[in-house]
């Protein structure tokens, strides 16, 4: 190994030609030819290619910088094999964007124009968003997806840049992976079906998430998703998407409503049922419904209308060794508590051994989602849509309360509820909290 500069070649009749791109950053291995920098001129945007293999040890250019034949670029700790073959830096090799794949065949003369640049393909900026997103910034165009590198021509990567494409995300199909036009083509393609499809892991204009060999870091395994990971996955991506979120937390008082419990426990024993904070809290929550009945809706597909249901059936997450479910209790208004609770044990039981039917699944008008038997204080829950709410129950503990002359120990349940903005306002999304709240801690609002 020998530490060697790396100078600009001769690349015809152009002086104080821009950097658009450095492509490499010291500490990176590269292989002989593979390109270093991206120039670009009034007529032409061309790779440099690196004259040795090894690595690169300092990078001596940076964006906008303007070169001249002889310029220094970077140096390398090159190979000595490949010292014969790389005394002679290949100018020859020097790619212009009139060729994806192949190097000019002469590149002292890379006459033919190109497209202007557009002002996204300055080198400092970076990529634009996805085609449709007008929202956040992507990497930018350079950027290595947790080191690998992706090999594009000129013409691929200006062609990439006006879409704001990140080719960080492409995979590419040419000759050693390069990426060509088609493969940015297919990229878009495949952002804009799963879009239309409400697929998983893309929205309109949304990235996807980068491709990255973490078997480079270490060792891995990969395991299979089960199916029922794969279909909540999906819903769930679907959802966060598609629903404007909201989540408003509150803290109830239920330190009454746990007494009351405790005092049902040695009934619903001898029923072979257990007495959990849950059934109280469903019960709690079909009562605000009733108060709240744009939060027992769903928005119409065409956006321009409510559909309010005059049935309460809350679906409640369960979870399963193979994943999420979401079996649904029906009327639960019209339940009582011991009722309830013979209910979700039956139905919570079926869902772990996989023995729900879509009938289990499907109806529900509100979600609660309850790790109150786990831990934590607090979550926020994804909106099971298009349902337009779910309530998070975190698990109770005592707390010092202030009661206006002293600190007194209170039963304190944290609560979370997700909403969809669209049909929720805050307000009303507070209210809902306050009156839930008010409930659970003086269970005769059932009453009322
Ligand atoms: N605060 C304090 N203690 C609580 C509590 C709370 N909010 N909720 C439950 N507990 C207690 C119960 O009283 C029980 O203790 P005891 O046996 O001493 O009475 C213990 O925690 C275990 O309760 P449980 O979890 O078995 O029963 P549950 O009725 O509360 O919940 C079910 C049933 C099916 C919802 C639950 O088993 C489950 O699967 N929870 C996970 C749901 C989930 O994964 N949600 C996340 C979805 S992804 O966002």
């Amino acid at each position: 190994m020998a530490i060697k500069s790396i100078t600009l070649p001769d690349i015809g009749n152009y002086e104080n030609t821009p950097v658009i791109e450095v492509l490499v950053s010291p500490g990176d291995r590269v292989e002989k030819e593979d390109s270093l920098i991206t120039l670009e001129s009034d007529k032409a945007t061309m790779e440099i290619p690196s004259p040795y293999t090894g690595e690169i040890t300092k990078v001596l250019v940076k964006n906008d910088d303007n070169l001249n034949k002889g310029d220094l670029i970077a140096e390398i700790d090159a190979e000595e094999d490949e010292k014969e073959e790389a005394s002679e830096p290949a100018a020859e090799k020097v790619q212009d964007d009139t060729s994806a794949e192949e190097p000019a065949a002469d590149a002292s003369k890379p006459e033919v124009p190109t497209q202007e640049p557009s002002p996204a393909a300055t080198a400092e900026t970076p990529a634009a968003t996805g085609p449709a997103s007008g929202g956040g910034q992507a990497m930018p165009i350079n950027a290595q997806a947790g080191g690998a590198k992706f090999h594009a021509s000129p013409s691929v990567r200006l062609f990439s840049r006006k879409l704001g494409v990140d080719l960080a995300n492409v995979t590419g199909t040419g000759p050693k992976g390069r990426i060509l036009q088609e493969d940015v083509e297919g990229a878009i393609k495949a952002v804009m079906e799963g879009a239309a499809k409400g697929g998983a892991a893309t929205g309109a204009g949304i990235p996807p998430l980068p491709e990255i060999d973490f078997s480079q870091f270490g060792e891995i395994e990969e395991k299979p998703l089960s199916r029922i990971k794969k279909l909540s996955g999906k819903h769930l991506s679907t959802a966060w998407l598609n629903i404007p979120h909201v989540t408003q937390f509150d803290e109830a008082d239920i330190t009454e409503m746990d007494a009351f419990r405790k005092s049902l426990k040695p009934r619903a024993e001898k029923m072979g049922i257990k007495m959990t904070p849950l059934v109280f809290i469903m019960k709690a929550v079909a009562h605000v419904l009733g108060e709240f009945p744009n939060m027992n809706a769903s928005m119409a597909p065409d956006g321009e209308s409510l559909i309010v249901k005059k049935y309460i059936n809350l679906g409640v997450a369960v979870d399963t060794p193979k994943g999420l479910l979401v079996p649904v209790v029906r009327d639960v208004d019209k339940k009582g508590v011991f009722e309830l609770s013979e209910e979700l044990m039956e139905i919570s039981s079926r869902a772990r051994d996989g023995k729900l039917t879509g009938a289990d699944l499907s109806g529900g008008t509100f979600s609660i989602s309850s790790l109150g038997g786990i831990g934590g204080t607090q979550f926020t829950p994804i909106v099971n849509g298009p349902e337009v709410g779910i309530l998070g129950v975190s698990k109770a503990s005592m707390q010092p309360v202030w009661d206006g002359s002293e600190f007194v120990p209170r039963m304190m349940l944290p609560l979370a509820l997700s909403y969809d903005h669209r049909v929720i306002d805050g307000a009303e999304g507070a209210r809902f909290m306050t009156t839930l709240s008010r409930t659970l801690t003086d269970l005769r609002e059932l009453m009322l």
